[in-house]
């Protein structure tokens, strides 16, 4: 193992779930019990049909000329701020009263006229529990604020990258994510809502405080008088000037991947009898997506894919893909004969993990690494990219690629939302942040099987000449390679989750206090500060600045140490610290990443005092 992943207690106990308790807001239809009841056991079907499936060979329903619009009175609830990536809370919290509409009615207040009124917007998400009954919600409160249509994944089914792919695509005006991402679903657990906008990407911080500002305030909902809308099958329902097309998941994804990749050179490596490959999908949305692209595209093995069909509670899992949740996988992969290549996603397909036997790449080297070889191996980078970028705390290996490939490189703040800006302006072309989130500008997301395939394509690449029985190129040795080329950055993140929010805010103002106190050349055990801030970011493109964004100290050598607070949580604060640490030196390597880290890691406890502050002792996740 090249970096070292412990887990030291559970902090999320799984219940089995049993059944939705739920009880409408609005008069619903017949067919919202047969919804209800419907559990999702959606497998997309294989290539070949998926191409005859089309909106326009599904059925179409019209309902009645006009649609009637009821106005509910509502009243404001505290706490709809949203975080790093869209609102998430407990789903429990969602099923009160107007919790949900209330936020989907602020967000229409919030949008111009012109970004709505007959416009399309796209609803999907990554299957989890109360999203069938969210849909039905987020479409009569769209029908009811004058919406033309909404672009529904079949059975609410879409993943973030492909609600992001089917907005550019279809140009739709933006779009809904119904997902709490990596964080658990179920009766117990997570739920989760995100606007995207036309470009596909995240609404920027400027629309979301407005959003926030209009649920404090927000007296009435406007709800369109229809009836539930059928998602299980492919077609278009009518209801006077608005309508409800159910389309296939998977079909625009699909049609974007084979643009951008050369599924032809994949499908050389994938089905070669001396390269292993497994995917696990984590009864998440990506169920939906591997075994057509994989298996029925590009000849994978149908035993290739494990975890593969989307379930409400994810299989009573954690869809976190990293070594601690998804350890089925890493299990399989650390053995001797175990695959050569192996990936996972997370809840809403955005994260990915990439091993090779016997093998962990981390997130910060696996973006640098396809960066390097993008050009030579995945034909929509033929040009090069464009530009490279990362978030703050994301290690500093891709800044290498950028100066040898003498690429304009962008830092930004922890979120994919920072990077669409630099996409829209044709500045960047290949991003990715350490919490396993890797993507490019063919959408405004971060995409988990376009890493996966963008690895695939770097080991096809390097291995189409290899005769069978010929020793092929592994992930261990081009991870190697680049080490050898580029240097090390050693990486770690501690997390110290569901701390009490008091202790974690007040460490966090501590260290405020001694960054702005704080002078080059002092001294921090055998390290010496270049300097230390709270990060702030300016937009290049729209000027708009976001600050507080992660406490920094940054050393001489290059080494950092950065605290921030979690934006993604549902319960109490989690710390994150994060390490780094540059080694040139070929013949070190191969050292452990948390016994390389030890002596910055030590300093990192002692400046923020975290264990007075959190009561801590240890954290709960380490990547
Ligand atoms: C985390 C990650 C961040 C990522 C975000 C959304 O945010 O650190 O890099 O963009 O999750 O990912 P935070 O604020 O908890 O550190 V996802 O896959 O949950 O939409
Ligand atoms: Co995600």
């Amino acid at each position: 193992m090249t970096s070292t992943y412990a887990r030291f207690d559970t902090v999320y106990l799984f219940s089995r779930f049993a059944g939705a308790k739920y009880s409408p807001l609005w008069p619903s239809s017949s067919s919202r019990s047969s919804l209800l009841s419907s559990g999702i056991h959606l497998r997309a079907k294989p290539n070949s049909r998926l191409r005859s499936v089309t909106a326009s060979s599904g059925s179409i329903v019209s309902g009645s000329e006009s649609i009637e619009i009821r106005s509910l009175p509502t009243k404001p609830i505290e706490g709809q701020k949203t975080g790093t990536s869209g609102l998430r809370k407990k789903v429990k919290v969602f099923m009160q009263d107007n919790y949900l509409a209330n936020w989907i009615q602020a967000l229409f207040n919030s949008l111009p006229l012109e970004d709505y009124k007959d416009a399309t917007l796209v609803l999907g998400g990554d299957g989890r529990y109360f999203n069938k009954q969210a849909s039905q919600i987020i479409i009569k409160i769209a029908a009811g604020n004058g919406v033309g249509k909404i672009l529904v994944g079949q059975e609410g089914i879409l993943s973030t990258p492909a609600v992001s792919a089917v907005i550019r695509k279809r140009k739709a005006n933006g779009g809904f994510i119904m997902s709490a991402s990596h964080n658990p679903g179920g009766p117990e657990y997570d739920w989760g809502i995100k606007f995207n906008y036309s470009s596909g990407q995240p609404a920027p911080e400027s629309i979301t405080d407005k959003i926030y500002g209009n649920t404090l305030s927000i007296s009435e909902i406007k709800v369109a008088e229809i009836p539930d809308i059928d998602l299980s099958h492919v077609g278009v329902t009518k209801y006077g000037n608005f309508s409800v097309e159910v389309i296939d998941p998977v079909w625009d994804y699909l049609e974007l991947m084979e643009g951008v990749f050369d599924f032809d050179l994949i499908r050389g490596l994938l089905s070669r009898s001396d390269f292993g490959f497994m995917f696990d999908a984590m009864h998440a949305v990506t169920g939906a997506y591997a075994k057509p692209i994989f298996v029925d595209n590009l000849g994978a093995k149908p035993d290739s894919i494990s975890n593969g069909v989307p379930l409400e509670d994810f299989g009573h899992g954690h869809p976190d893909p990293n070594l601690t949740y998804a350890k089925d996988l890493v299990d399989v992969m650390y053995r001797d004969d175990g695959p050569d290549f192996g990936a996972a996603s997370d809840g809403d397909g955005d994260r990915n993990m990439v091993l090779g036997n016997k093998f962990f790449v981390t997130p910060s080297d696996s973006v640098a690494i396809i960066a390097a070889n993008a050009q030579e191996a995945i034909p929509y980078f033929r040009a090069g990219p464009k530009g490279l970028a990362r978030s703050m705390p994301t290690s500093g290996a891709l800044d290498r690629v950028a100066e040898k490939l003498k690429l304009p490189f962008f830092e930004v703040p922890t979120g994919w939302k920072f990077f669409g800006n630099l996409m829209d302006a044709g500045k960047l072309s290949i991003c990715g942040e350490e919490s396993f989130g890797t993507g490019s500008d063919h959408i405004r997301e971060k995409d988990g099987i376009w890493a996966v395939l963008a690895w695939l394509s770097i080991l096809a690449h390097r291995n189409k000449d290899k005769k069978p029985g010929e020793k092929l190129v592994s992930v261990a040795d081009v991870v190697k390679e680049y080490w050898a080329t580029y240097g090390r950055n050693f990486f770690s993140r501690y997390d110290y989750e569901e701390c009490e929010s008091e202790g974690a805010n007040k460490m966090i103002e501590y260290l405020r206090d001694i960054v702005s106190k704080s002078k080059g050349g002092e001294n921090y055990g055998n390290y010496v500060l270049q300097f230390a801030d709270d990060f702030s970011y300016t937009d290049p493109v729209d000027g708009s600045v976001a600050s507080k964004q992660g406490v920094r100290f940054v050393f001489t050598d290059g080494s950092r140490i950065i605290f921030r607070l979690s934006g993604t949580g549902s319960a109490g604060a989690t710390v994150r610290i994060y390490i780094e640490q540059f080694e040139p030196d070929v013949s070190k390597h191969d050292v452990d990443a948390q016994i390389a880290l030890k002596p910055l890691i030590d300093l990192a406890l002692s400046v923020s005092k975290l264990k007075e502050f959190t009561g801590r002792e240890k954290p709960t996740v380490i990547t």
